[in-house]
């Protein structure tokens, strides 16, 4: 008897190459469950430089970030035998995409996103570029382009992710069913906003202030300066209370991820023992689980070559899922001749 394949649902997420690390908020609030999802669908994952460009980044350092972030990918455990990892720019039909989509997305839908309006803010009108604009747009392309139905992020993207749900929506019934898949947001709620340390209403952002935030790959003395010295709150027992205590409530959560332990545990075993204690231990649970993670980008980056190999091999397969989605959708919009096969 043959045995026939089982398809797999496909898995889309990325992570711009905006910083030299990752930090522990990319690592828990998507990362970590790139890795698992791995068992159960055929995951597509990107470092998406042409994300990055919105911010208009140092050219020479971009080029050495996307190596660093691939490399971070696959120390935490993104395996190139069984997922697709590839540099997003190196796959033009993500662009291509980007323009069919601008075309039926609304003005006034996309003035409508939060972290644009939050980075416009920031930047200030001389320096917002149209690019940042439609980053939203551009993320619903990645998405779209491989058919995905899944697509593991944080709370933050949230937003973004019902934008992309709309839009495949939007081009099954202007063209017909089969046009698009609506993908689902995968949000781990206990790890979906990651704070910043200093400032524990904020998310931890690798453009926050550094002291409030911890990088992948950080030595172990900084870890243990950063986690000693963190926001807690008023009083000192440690209890579980988010609204009046965000600082300890941010440190369990981080705890509760790293080790496994439910909440209530770790709140119980920290009966009648003070803050410090909480930060000294969760110190070293940070250290244990990042220095294999160090220690395996580092050796990923010394190795040019394999790195190279993987992320070409990554971008030839990707081009392939994505130029047959492409024509598929472009056919729809009226672009080409025919659906052509490849
Ligand atoms: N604090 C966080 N908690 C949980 N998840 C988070 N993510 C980011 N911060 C947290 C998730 O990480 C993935 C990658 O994010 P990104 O680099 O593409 O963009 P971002 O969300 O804008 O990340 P940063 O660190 O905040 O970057 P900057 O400072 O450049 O804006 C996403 O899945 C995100 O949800």
């Amino acid at each position: 008897m043959f045995s026939v394949p089982i398809a797999r649902p496909r898995a889309f997420s990325g992570i711009q190459p905006t910083a030299d690390s990752l930090h522990l908020g990319n690592y828990l609030g998507a990362l970590k469950q790139w890795v698992e999802l791995q068992d159960s669908y055929d995951c597509i994952y990107s470092v998406v430089d042409l994300h990055a460009l919105t911010v208009g980044p140092d050219p020479e350092s971009l080029r050495q970030r996307v190596r660093a972030t691939a490399a971070q990918f696959l120390a935490a455990g993104v395996d190139p035998e069984r997922s697709i990892l590839f540099v997003q720019s190196e796959v033009p039909q993500h662009t291509q995409l980007t323009w069919l989509l601008n075309c039926v997305t609304g003005f006034g839908e996309a003035g409508r996103m939060t972290q644009f309006k939050d980075k416009a803010a920031k930047l200030g009108d001389q320096a917002v570029t149209v690019g940042l604009f439609d980053y939203p747009v551009l993320m619903a392309a990645d998405i779209l382009l491989y058919d995905a139905e899944l697509v593991p992020v944080g709370e933050d993207q949230r937003q973004h992710l019902e934008l992309s749900r709309t839009l495949a929506a939007r081009l099954n019934s202007r063209f017909g069913e089969g046009a698009a898949v609506v993908p689902e947001a995968l949000i781990v709620k206990a790890t979906a906003k990651i704070y910043d340390l200093q400032e524990p209403t904020a998310k931890m952002s690798k453009t926050g202030h550094p002291s409030g935030i911890i990088e992948l790959l950080d030595d172990p003395k900084v870890i243990a300066k950063r986690i000693k010295s963190a926001v807690t709150d008023s009083g000192a027992e440690v209890t579980w209370d988010p609204a009046a205590k965000p600082g300890v409530a941010n440190l369990l959560s981080i705890y509760s991820a790293l080790t496994g332990q439910p909440i209530e545990q770790i709140v119980d075993d920290y009966q009648g023992k003070l803050y410090g204690h909480l930060k000294s231990d969760l110190a070293e649970v940070v250290i244990a689980a990042l220095s294999p993670f160090r220690e395996r980008t580092a050796l990923y980056l010394a190795d040019p070559g394999q790195l190279d190999r993987i992320l070409s091999t990554g971008a030839e397969r990707a081009e392939d899922i994505a130029d047959r989605v492409y024509r598929r959708i472009a056919t729809r919009f009226g672009l080409g001749q025919a659906e052509r096969s490849r």
